[in-house]
């Protein structure tokens, strides 16, 4: 290629809330500091391959809309290195410090296992120069394990034995993979793990088997020394009609029946939280409550669809909400926001890809600013603790320190003639006080 497909794109910079350039940052200043950090270590903003260019804009009732360069050169091997060159230039002329793939994703499926392998170790040399040229960090690594039909029936679910293991042989190299380009997490995401009938699917064999995988990539983990986390996604409804990794609650008692809670965190996507039937604050409130949050695919779904729409993030009190809770509770370890989001098919140019990226970390870096007066004013934060207040007192801290019976209690209620009041929950006052920081 002559010219490569981002050349027509300035780098982009920072220009403040007033700037009309749409190819700028009005909130997204990746050194000013806010909560004890500069903003691109708060934020951990990191690209996706697969959505960003491994996806042509194809759907179920059509051709890919994307006339992406790469996607025309015949040889495998060759669109994958241009694919590679174009990735590179994005992430630099966007600024954003991480990036995440699927195996498939950067490099071809071979005719054999072993050739796959060798394909994505040729593509992975290319990989660890561009990132030592650019800076540009692994957030995590992940194998695809649903888009080839061997996976139709699931990979570690299969009822075929042989699928296992070749999913194991996917796995395996792929966290040698992220171990190598020193990538911070590692992620399993469901795919087909799930069922559509009952009539052909032994769902507690399927569970058990879900089981062994994960406890032999955590073992494996130990084995390599791989330092990140091990991340599992929910998703419910899709592909399957029945997926395991339902949402953050039905993870966390899997792991905790195998005895992996220590093991795995959870990456949690916005849309899939939706499709799950909770809000995406409620999913990251469950994961910090249950120390098992580990990183955020940040993206939207669309309240008149029923489906995973994908679509960039652009709303601010959403997404200050669900900051506000994460900051709280100290904001990322080893996590970051993964846009897992798409562009709309019509959005068929190169500058297509900066306005959805430029608009996502926007709308981040402004809910950060929000969050960060939230907490600096500890008004909702107060009203919180005053609501739970009766616990600090000796009642309350008897109770949860475990020194009255349920017929001690029962004593105490009658003895003492208790007739709690009820008091006002104060949710209308609550969101005008939240709509004020906007
Ligand atoms: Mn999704």
């Amino acid at each position: 290629m002559a010219e490569s497909y981002f050349d027509r794109i300035p780098t982009i910079r920072y220009e403040g809330p007033s700037s009309e350039n749409p190819l700028a940052f009005r909130y997204y200043e990746k050194d000013r500091v806010v909560l004890g950090k500069k903003m691109s270590e708060q934020l951990r903003c990191a690209v996706c391959y697969w959505h960003t260019f491994a996806w042509n804009g194809s759907d179920v009732f059509g051709a890919g809309t994307f006339d992406r360069p790469w996607h025309r050169i015949a040889d495998p091997m060759e669109s994958a290195q241009e694919k590679l060159k174009a990735a590179f230039s994005f992430f630099e002329k966007l600024g954003a410090p991480y990036f995440t793939f699927h195996d498939r994703d950067i490099a071809p499926e071979g005719r054999t296992l072993a050739e796959s392998h060798a394909n994505l170790d040729k593509i992975i040399d290319l990989a660890e120069k561009e990132m030592a040229r650019t800076g540009v960090k692994l957030l995590w690594g992940t194998a695809n394990l649903f888009s080839n039909p061997r996976y139709m029936s699931g990979a570690a679910s299969n009822p075929d034995p042989e699928v296992f293991a070749y999913a194991a042989s996917q796995v395996r190299k792929m966290m040698d993979v992220t171990l190598r380009l020193k990538g911070e997490n590692y992620v399993l995401w469901g795919g087909r793990e799930g069922y559509e009938t009952l009539l052909n699917t032994d769902m507690g064999h399927e569970g058990d088997q879900l089981g062994r995988f994960f406890t032999m990539v955590a073992e494996y983990k130990h084995k390599i020394g791989f330092k990140g986390h091990l991340l599992i996604e929910p998703k419910p409804k899709e592909p399957t009609k029945h997926q395991y990794d339902f949402d953050s609650a039905t993870v966390y008692a899997f792991l905790q029946r195998y005895g992996l809670e220590k093991e795995f965190k959870v990456n949690i996507e916005a849309n899939h939280a939706i499709l799950s039937g909770h809000s995406f604050q409620h999913e990251v409130s469950y994961a910090l409550a249950n120390g098992i949050f580990g990183s955020l695919d940040i993206n939207r779904g669309d309240n008149l669809l029923g489906w995973d729409t994908d679509q960039f993030p652009n709303d601010p009190l959403e997404t200050a909400l669900v900051l506000f809770t994460l900051m709280s509770a100290g904001g990322f370890q080893t996590g970051g926001m993964n846009f897992d989001a798409k562009l709309r098919r019509q959005s068929i140019e190169p500058e297509d890809l900066f306005h959805a990226h430029i608009g996502g970390m926007d709308v981040l870096a402004r809910g950060l600013l929000i969050a960060e007066k939230m907490i600096q004013d500890k008004a909702l934060t107060k009203k919180l603790e005053q609501r739970y207040e009766g616990w600090n007192q000796p009642l309350g801290k008897d109770i949860l320190a475990g020194k009255l019976s349920l017929a001690e209690l029962s004593d105490l209620a009658l003895s003492k003639g208790l007739d709690p009041k009820a008091k006002s929950g104060r949710q209308e006052m609550l969101e005008n006080l939240a709509n004020r920081y906007i």
